[in-house]
């Protein structure tokens, strides 16, 4: 029986990365001072490392090779952490970020079910409840009765690891919950933590290997907009992602 609903923030609750992280790191490493500037394309590689501070690790390895990298490094990535969440969460207070089409009725309508609803996320803790108090409701964290989110666990997503964390904490077992994803690093973890898992794409994440998925959609679709499916076992089905329905896939 579904008790409960678990969901992924970024990509997944609202489409956070290229308009809002970027640019949060971008604004941060000027900051610094550091020449250090992601455009679109670039930050769609880096996305391949979830954490923040785990990115800005890559990139320089990755792609810096020229970078002197100061002795006490991992305080200069802390600290420019801090400041990206500050800028980040400074955008979401100034309404920056819409949540993806389909969300707020589904929770809407999971929460007066009396289903209950979590969060399971790499990123930082402020980050998510900025986004469910800017872009869901003031109350919005409240609707949550648990948020996984950040340095909790030390392995991040694809990892199942805040999945795993996220089951304990609501006393449930992976058969009795739905996992909402966007990427492949998350189905990768919610799948490794047994969980049946519901993945709505975007622009970065299109192109992903989704094996494994309950069904893969364009989003979670609105009256009059409804969601394209784009996995070879509904291929062109339309509609929208409600209880009846989840419930029907489920079986
Ligand atoms: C998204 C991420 C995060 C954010 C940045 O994870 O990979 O790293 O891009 O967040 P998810 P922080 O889709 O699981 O929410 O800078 O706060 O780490
Ligand atoms: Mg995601």
């Amino acid at each position: 029986m579904l008790k409960a609903l678990i969901f992924d923030v970024d990509g997944t609750l609202a489409d956070t990365e290229r308009d809002g992280h970027r640019p949060a790191f971008n604004a941060a490493f000027r900051e610094y001072g550091l020449d250090w500037d992601w455009d679109v394309a670039l930050y769609g590689q880096l996305l391949a490392v979830t954490g923040g501070k785990e990115r800005m690790k890559y990139y320089v390895d990755r792609f810096r090779p020229d970078y002197a990298k100061p002795a006490d490094f991992d305080a200069l990535v802390a600290a420019l952490h801090q400041a990206k969440t500050r800028h980040y969460t400074r955008m979401l207070a100034a309404g920056g970020i819409p949540l993806r089409p389909g969300v707020r009725r589904l929770l809407t309508q999971a929460r007066a079910a009396g289903l209950t609803l979590a969060v399971a996320t790499t990123t930082t803790p402020d980050n998510v409840t900025a986004l469910l108090r800017h872009s869901l409701a003031e109350d919005g964290p409240d609707w949550f009765a648990v948020i996984a989110a950040g340095d909790i666990v030390p392995a991040k997503k694809p990892a199942p690891d805040i999945y795993v964390w996220a089951l304990r904490k609501l006393g449930l077992e992976p058969e009795e919950c739905l996992a909402f994803e966007d990427s492949r690093n998350g189905i990768r973890a919610s799948l490794g933590a047994g969980l049946r898992t519901l993945i709505t794409v975007n622009d970065y994440t299109r192109e992903d290997d989704f094996s494994g998925a309950l069904a893969v959609l364009s989003d979670l679709g609105e009256p009059g907009a409804p969601y394209q499916r784009l996995d070879a076992g509904g291929a062109g089905e339309q509609g929208l992602v409600d209880l009846p329905r989840i419930r029907d896939w489920l079986g």
